[in-house]
């Protein structure tokens, strides 16, 4: 029968999981067309914010696109990486554990 008693553990059983950055490395040679697509396509910026984004990796060398879990953190950096080289451009997606 109920009798309304909680048992409480001592720790939490889980912990949060992780976050990871997805970032967008910089380089000489892909267009900033491109960067600003692949932006736009994988990261759901509308076209001011993959703008600004754009300019911030080219100006600073890298730039971060979005926070996720693992799982689609690492799609997301597969799903760059095969699009940037289908295309026959070196951009650069990478992920990083915040
Ligand atoms: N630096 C590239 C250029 O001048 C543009 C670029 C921006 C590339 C962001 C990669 C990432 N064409």
């Amino acid at each position: 029968q109920d009798d309304g008693v909680v048992l409480e553990t001592e720790r939490p059983a889980v912990k949060p999981p992780k976050r990871y950055q997805v970032v967008l490395l910089n380089d000489d040679f892909t267009p900033m067309d491109f960067v600003v697509d692949v932006l736009m396509r994988f990261f759901g910026m509308d076209e001011a914010k993959a703008n600004a984004v754009m300019l911030a990796v080219h100006t600073q060398g890298k730039g971060v696109c979005g926070v996720y879990s693992r799982e689609v953190a690492e799609m997301k950096v597969m799903q760059v990486n095969q699009y940037a080289r289908e295309h026959q451009h070196p951009l650069q997606c990478e992920m990083e554990v915040v």
